[in-house]
């Protein structure tokens, strides 16, 4: 299986991809303030390159359960100028996190390579027409509402055969749109209008969505459910509880993991990664 995302291209299978967080945000619900500044987001992305970190997300909007909107010149305001020094400084893929087809537009051609789409169930084309003009990877990621309401009553009634029929459409769409299926990778959206119950049949049934052929990404880093889970109040505290989410991840066919631990997680996947390796063939 291949994946396109501009110039890059990658092959599977392979070691797990880890895409690096970096939020250029003011208010994101784990590290929002931290990397502001141009300076310390580049100092940041540095850092994850070194840990091992394959793709960097840049985002400019925190997506947190009723995170307030933020108008598209202002998220380009944030991002370019650190998607512009990152593309001549290093060539680990840029991916831009947004929501927004004019800012998705002004990240491409600023070097970002990918788009990762939070709402990739809107019902206008315009991102599609971005993602496919610019030939772009694309991660199409399920959320059910908005980051203003997902949070408020999130209801399915399968929500794995839902987040399912969700990709095959979503798949599908975006091919009529000229988008490649080689370009887009599926994420079920952990935390989107998903209850702890939700999240945990999501996780459950990851080997599921392969069905696809496409590369599956899942991001569980510091939310909110392993906190319920585990007692961890504090974000930076989920990390055991996002390590093993990742141990399994490896164990079922998960192609990428979006992190904000970028040393720590590589860690955990190298070690699943050769026990799997090892297991016997049946
Ligand atoms: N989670 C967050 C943001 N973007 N993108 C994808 N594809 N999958 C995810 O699970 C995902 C995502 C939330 O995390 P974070 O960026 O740390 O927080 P915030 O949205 O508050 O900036």
């Amino acid at each position: 299986m291949l994946w396109r995302a501009g110039r890059h291209e990658f092959r599977f299978p392979r070691p797990m991809l880890v895409m690096g967080v970096l939020n250029v945000t003011p208010d994101s619900f784990s590290d929002g303030g931290r990397f502001y500044s141009v300076e310390a987001a580049l100092e940041r992305a540095g850092q994850m390159i070194r840990e091992g970190a394959d793709l960097l997300d840049v985002g400019g909007e925190s997506t947190r359960p009723g995170a307030a909107p933020v108008p598209a010149e202002e998220e380009i305001r944030r991002v370019v100028p650190v998607i512009q020094q990152l593309a001549a400084r290093v060539s680990t893929p840029i991916s831009i996190d947004t929501q927004k087809p004019e800012v998705a537009r002004a990240a491409l051609l600023a070097g970002a390579s990918l788009v990762n789409d939070i709402a990739a169930n809107r019902t206008d084309d315009a991102m599609g027409r971005v993602v496919a003009e610019f030939r772009a990877g694309y991660v199409a990621m399920h959320m059910q509402g908005t980051p203003q309401t997902m949070q408020q009553n999130p209801a399915y009634a399968d929500v794995v055969r839902e987040v399912d029929e969700f990709f095959a459409e979503r798949l599908a769409r975006l091919e009529a749109l000229g988008v490649r299926r080689e370009q887009v990778a599926l994420d079920p959206g952990i935390g989107f209008g998903k209850t702890l119950e939700h999240n945990l049949q999501l996780l459950g049934a990851m080997p599921r969505f392969a069905r696809h052929g496409r590369p599956v990404l899942l991001g569980v880093s510091r939310k909110s459910f392993l906190g319920k889970l585990t007692g961890a109040e504090s974000p930076a505290d989920r990390l055991p509880g996002a390590l093993a989410c990742a141990a399994l991840a490896v164990r079922d066919g998960v192609q990428i993991l979006r992190v904000h631990d970028v040393r720590e997680t590589v860690a955990a996947v190298r070690v699943a990664e050769a026990i799997e390796a090892s297991r016997p063939k049946q």
